[in-house]
């Protein structure tokens, strides 16, 4: 495998960094071995390379990250298409969350499995963007277990559904007893977002919906909509000196644990910026997802040594019959 070929660039404002060969053919699997730190471990993975461009339109900044530069497959098998993009509101990472939906096709909304293709959303809005309602932490999270296939797992205490403020339970802000909160989060889709509570981890596996989680199931993509992934380079857009250290990845692991593929995920400067990460391989070879969102659980101010990341969307193939 290499870095070149299969991968799909669809940044708003499209910046493809150097190519760097030296990726190519280096492998480091890990298998049936997930760290339980990877903010350390991840840099001996990830090309540390990182060449941020920023581009200003019209005195928006916004940054993209190359993604032959922030991710590399970890498999000697077909390197996955990638779809990502940072800016500062919805518009600029819609096209690539668009093209992701369409690489895996029809929304299956509820509908019982198997199904041969389409694709499954969690948007944690409980399809009313009215719904302010603050979810209290639970481990697992087996909301959509059923009707969607998948469910989520934290180190922490449990994961939650909240708007950034608002609604009888304060929303973020009163969950994590944090006011700054309320102001530095955006939503892409309203009015919720998600969250693991005593933990920076989440961790994704799969099931055949309509079965209840009986059925083990793999997908052939996933990607995730953030908000507020600030570092590298985007915490303190004034900084002379800015961090170059990326806080937030998503990892993909096999149905043996092995890990498939990895990369950090874009920032962009300043409050309530949206990033996309997304990969999809050809076939279902997906069984578990580890999402490191920020480098640090919440709970902290959103600085130069905290990076608070809050997760929107989750978009993810149709859950296939594990083989
Ligand atoms: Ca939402
Ligand atoms: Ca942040």
């Amino acid at each position: 495998m290499g870095c070149s070929g299969g991968f799909q660039s669809l940044f708003p404002l499209t910046h493809m960094n150097r190519h760097n060969n030296k990726q190519a053919g280096k492998t480091k699997q890990k298998p049936n071995h997930r760290k339980k730190e990877p903010m350390q471990t991840k840099q001996s993975v990830i090309n540390l390379n990182i060449r941020a461009t920023v581009i200003a339109a019209f005195g928006v900044l916004l940054m993209v990250l190359g993604v032959s530069e922030t991710a590399q497959a970890q498999s000697s098998q077909s390197t996955p298409l990638v779809f990502q993009a940072a800016g500062p509101d919805a518009t600029a990472i819609q096209g690539a969350v668009d093209a992701f939906r369409a690489a895996l096709g029809d929304n299956n909304l509820n509908n019982p499995g198997p199904l041969q293709k389409g694709r499954r959303e969690i948007n944690w809005d409980g399809g009313n963007p009215n719904l302010m309602d603050t979810t209290p932490p639970v481990n697992p999270f087996l909301v959509f277990l059923n009707t969607r296939g998948s469910q989520y797992k934290t180190p922490g205490l449990g994961l939650s559904q909240a708007p950034p403020a608002g609604g009888l339970q304060g929303g973020l802000a009163v969950l994590f007893g944090n006011p700054n909160y309320a102001k530095i989060f955006r939503t892409f889709s309203r009015s919720r977002l998600f969250t693991p509570v005593g933990s920076n981890i989440t961790e994704a596996s799969f099931s055949i919906p309509g079965t209840n989680g009986n059925a083990p199931a793999t997908v052939r993509g996933f990607g995730v909509v953030f908000t507020d992934v600030d570092q590298p380079d985007g915490a303190v857009p004034s900084a002379v000196a800015s961090n170059h250290k990326p806080s937030t990845f998503v990892e993909y692991f096999g149905k043996n644990g092995r890990l498939l593929f990895s990369s950090s995920v874009a920032a962009s400067p300043g409050d309530g910026n949206l990033s996309f990460f997304g990969i999809k391989f050809d076939d279902a070879r997906i069984a578990s997802v580890r999402i490191t969102s920020g480098n640090v659980a919440p709970g902290p101010n959103d600085d130069r040594q905290h990076d608070i990341v809050m997760m929107d969307d989750f978009i993810y193939g149709e859950p296939q019959i594990l083989h």
